[in-house]
């Protein structure tokens, strides 16, 4: 039900200045020296061959040679976030790394469709990359389309999410009120270094990954993205269970 069909590879390269705990944004229209700063601007994503039709199977390429100098950004090497090109879908996977430097992670798309493959990671040296590809599955592509969602207060998982966006001194910030089912504020556990985890896409595919500020509520501040709407999935630990929130959020008027 899935081909390997390697749509163009759109190998993005993102910015300079974050730190593994800091904001990981992508930037497409860098300049190539630009992104020197950065770290190694020739990093490539490249799809492999996996073992199965379960296997999505990858590596990191700099001229065309396997990359391995990875550093450990949330205690993990490697975060691949997934979502189809509507913004729907999103799924944020850890794969392993083999010996010969090859990523692996078992996926199976939800739905047919286009979907954009963001390999977020640092090198040994702390420089944060996001490199994106696109990747074509078969299968019913379903209702399709990016249909803007103005709820701000949702149910996931039993927990009441209140989702409140402002924008000050240029940031963005978000935040969250969670409840659980006897109305009482739940209590976050630590995720992967960090209480939570947001990620922001935008329909033309910009990226941000943020992490809650310091303390137990659940606050996240940006600086504002340059586009004008992006889906926030947010994720949080709440009892040993990892819930994935999404919400909407559209420069105010
Ligand atoms: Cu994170």
């Amino acid at each position: 039900m899935r081909t390997a069909t390697l749509l163009i590879a759109t190998a993005l390269i993102t910015l300079t200045g974050c730190t593994p705990t800091g904001s990981h944004r992508m930037d497409n229209g860098m300049k190539h020296n630009e992104m020197m700063m950065g770290g190694n601007p020739d990093l490539r994503f490249q799809e492999d061959q996996g073992e199965s039709t379960l296997d999505l199977a990858f590596s990191i390429r700099d001229h065309g040679t396997v990359f391995t100098d990875f550093g450990v950004s949330h205690t993990k090497e490697m975060h691949l976030i997934v979502v189809r090109d509507d913004l729907q879908y999103f799924q944020h996977l850890h794969p392993e790394r083999d010996k010969r430097g090859i990523w692996h992670v078992d996926f199976q798309p939800k739905a047919g469709g286009t979907h954009w493959l963001y390999a977020d990671f640092v090198d040994s040296a702390g420089d944060v990359y996001i490199l994106r590809e696109e990747k074509s599955y078969v299968g019913d592509i379903g209702r399709h389309g990016i249909a803007q969602n103005t709820q701000t207060v949702k149910s996931f998982d039993g927990y009441r999410v209140e989702f409140t966006p402002t924008v000050e001194d240029g940031d963005l910030i978000l935040r969250y009120t969670i409840i659980d089912q006897e109305e009482n504020p739940v209590r976050l556990q630590t995720y992967l270094g960090a209480k939570g985890h947001s990620v922001l896409i935008s329909p033309s595919g910009d990226f941000i990954h943020t992490h809650m500020e310091e303390g137990d509520e659940p606050v996240f501040r940006t600086p504002l993205p340059k586009d004008a709407f992006y889906r926030v999935f947010t994720q949080f630990q709440i009892e040993g269970t990892v819930i994935t929130t999404d919400f909407d959020w559209q420069i105010p008027s």
